[in-house]
């Protein structure tokens, strides 16, 4: 039996969306999407020029296309800042901790329009104009913020890249899409230690050949390389910018950024979003799945350089005037009390992580919580991957002491911002189910061959029509964004995600069903930690599937083949470990690596995954038909010699 949490009372009394509203709202939504839409975007977004079309969607191959409020303009910066000045202008809109717990920043939204205002300048002085790639390598610091909203201001394209990444995986992003210009820092700081980002980028740079410009943020302070000519301390090139500067009227079409994102096959894929649809999306959903009241303090925990950064540390939030919370260390340094003292010292009312950092903190015990007050927390939320039921109530019942509702936020850097989620005035809670469709959802359970399924029902989850905060191409590759996401079920979206309906109407997310494997809920492409492998010279071929991992959710489980002569040695297990940390970035660090002889392979070549998954898992009498096998004897090998992960 499933534990079923109704909606507190006091909630359903006040939230902004109780259980009548949201199936007034929902069926708005699906029987009349132009009205609905159409009044969502007038009243959360000021527009430059009102918009007369509301959505012109086709998921068909012959006139695929994706635009929502195309014909009308907008700025994203201005709308996250501008027009909130006039009324909230000295009201915080960053409140920063540094990694240190004696750091404090607190920017108003006059002070961060100024900000923005003066790196937009400094962009535009460097030569960057509308359409122009600026990527950001930057820790969490309100210069984050500052960057991507500089670039939005005055229509640059920002390619944020997670801090952790190596300079292999930096140049790989840059190259993509040919940024002109790099914002960095000296360095970053994460639990005392400091990140050498600006000699991660001069490495990467080596093997960029658009970068004109790199601005350096000092962080730090500490003395970093200078290249003559190519890179700029910013606070030189700050010192003359003007903190005025006009916000560019865009189409609700242009881009807004890239991010790039693991998939099954290939190389990361630079995600685009646009500015309307997708400001909307965020904007709205940050309101209404968080309750989001003026005043209130909230705390995304997730780095900028991932889309749930972007939706609901920057853009979301303060398209609504909020204060956010942005914080630069790890939950665990330097207490295990660390997020909870957080949450005491800034008055957090709303905490937004992931299942991993729960069951990271879960495992030091009630303690580090129960010392702290938290009192101020009134809703709690979870992101990035399926929660497991046991850290879902450690949360509500320790965290929360029972008071705040969970939202479990299914999305995807795809889709922009949450699609399936509680509303916490309107949907009772299941421990481990993101419960309900956000409006103008349409969420399908298909089989295999794309039959759909009615009533409770598990199968591969498809979204049967667009949203407004939908990408809206894979950046210089069309053709691969139609590829992925509309050939496997015609017509439809495919999220690459297995999912269960219940009797009551639920949906419960089980996890990926492509070669994708969420690590900490970072999602990972095995071809590219493949590839990674192979690049090595000792490597002759190499095949990643995910296990079970109590932490991390999954873990990483390498097949390796070496080459011919070459002696399967610990130290070059250990070698392996650590080419891969330094082609990818430290969260690709491969868990296990097993020595293989040989791989499964089809007569044809193929890789049976299915096999090394199984193995993987420790399911060695579920493997299924071997027969198919070019040679079947090659599974001995591979279950005597599995390795238990330490
Ligand atoms: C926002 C984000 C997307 C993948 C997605 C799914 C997994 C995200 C989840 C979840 C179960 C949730 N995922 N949220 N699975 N329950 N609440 O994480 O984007 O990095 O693109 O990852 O993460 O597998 O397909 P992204």
């Amino acid at each position: 039996m499933t534990d079923l949490y109704p909606v507190p009372p006091a909630w359903a009394a006040r939230a902004r969306v109780d259980a009548a509203k949201y199936d007034a709202m929902y069926a708005a939504a699906r029987d009349d999407g132009e009205a609905f839409w159409a009044e969502q975007a007038r009243a959360r977004l000021d527009w430059t020029t009102p918009f007369t079309r509301v959505r012109d969607v086709s998921f068909d191959k012959q006139d695929f296309r994706i635009e929502w409020f195309g014909d009308g303009a907008l700025n994203v910066s201005a709308n996250c800042l501008d027009r909130h000045l006039a009324a909230r202008g000295n009201e915080v809109a960053i409140l920063w901790e540094g990694d240190n717990p004696n750091e404090q920043r607190r920017i108003t939204y006059r002070q961060l329009h100024e900000m923005v205002c003066r790196m937009a300048n400094v962009l535009r002085s460097y030569g960057v104009v509308k359409g122009d790639r600026v990527t950001i390598y930057l820790p969490m610091i309100p210069e984050a913020a500052v960057a991507m909203l500089a670039c939005a201001r005055i229509g640059a394209i920002h390619s944020v890249v997670f801090g952790g990444f190596s300079p292999d995986a930096i140049a790989g992003r840059i190259q993509d899409c040919d940024s002109k210009l790099v914002i960095t820092a000296d360095e970053g700081m994460r639990a005392g230690k400091a990140v050498p980002l600006k000699a991660n980028v001069d490495e990467a740079l080596k093997h960029c050949t658009s970068v004109e410009t790199v601005l350096v943020i000092a962080r730090t302070g500490t003395a970093v390389p200078m290249q003559a000519g190519r890179d700029v301390a910013y606070a030189d090139a700050a010192t003359s910018a003007s903190i005025s500067c006009a916000s560019v009227p865009m189409s609700a079409e242009d881009p807004l950024f890239i991010l790039y994102t693991s998939g099954s096959t290939g190389k990361p894929k630079g995600v685009l979003h646009t500015g309307g649809g997708y400001l909307l999306w965020a904007a709205m959903t940050h309101e209404l799945v968080f309750d989001y009241r003026q005043g209130e303090v909230f705390w995304c925990t997730a780095d900028v350089g991932w889309v749930t950064g972007h939706s609901y540390v920057v853009y979301g939030p303060l398209a609504n005037g909020a204060t956010v919370l942005m914080f630069e260390g790890v939950p665990n340094w330097p207490t295990t009390s660390r997020m909870w003292e957080i949450v005491d010292r800034h008055q957090v009312t709303t905490l937004f992580t992931a299942p991993t950092a729960l069951r990271a903190l879960m495992r030091e015990g009630d303690g580090p919580v129960t010392r702290t007050s938290r009192k101020s927390l009134k809703l709690l939320g979870t992101v990035g991957e399926p929660i497991n039921p046991e850290a879902w109530r450690w949360y509500h019942d320790v965290v929360g002491e029972g008071r705040c509702p969970i939202v479990d936020t299914w999305w995807q850097t795809e889709t922009g911002g949450a699609m399936i989620t509680p509303l916490p005035g309107a949907h009772a809670l299941k421990p481990g189910s993101a419960t309900r469709p956000f409006f103008g959802v349409a969420p399908e359970i298909v089989d295999a061959e794309g039959v759909v399924q009615h009533g409770a029902a598990e199968g591969n989850l498809v979204i049967a029509d667009s949203w407004p905060g939908q990408m809206r191409t894979v950046y210089g590759d069309h053709a691969r964004f139609f590829e992925t996401y509309f050939t496997t079920y015609p017509g439809k979206y495919f999220t690459g995600d297995g999912a269960r309906r219940d009797a009551d109407g639920d949906y419960w997310i089980t996890g990926r069903v492509d070669d994708v494997i969420n690590v900490s809920g970072h999602r990972m492409g095995t071809a590219e930690i493949e590839s990674a492998l192979v690049l090595h010279h000792k490597v002759a071929e190499a095949a990643v599937v995910g296990m079970p991992h109590d932490l991390k959710g999954q873990g990483i489980y390498a097949y390796v083949t070496l080459n011919a002569g070459v002696e399967a040695t610990p130290e070059l297990r250990a070698e392996l470990v650590k080419w891969v940390r330094h082609e990818i970035g430290p969260i690709a660090t491969p868990d296990v690596i097993q020595f293989a002889p040989g791989l499964p392979k089809t007569r044809s070549g193929k890789i049976m995954r299915r096999i090394l998954r199984k193995i993987a898992e420790n399911q060695v009498d579920a493997l299924g038909d071997t027969s198919t096998l070019a040679d079947p004897g090659v599974v001995d090998d591979l279950v005597a010699n599995r390795v238990h992960a330490a």
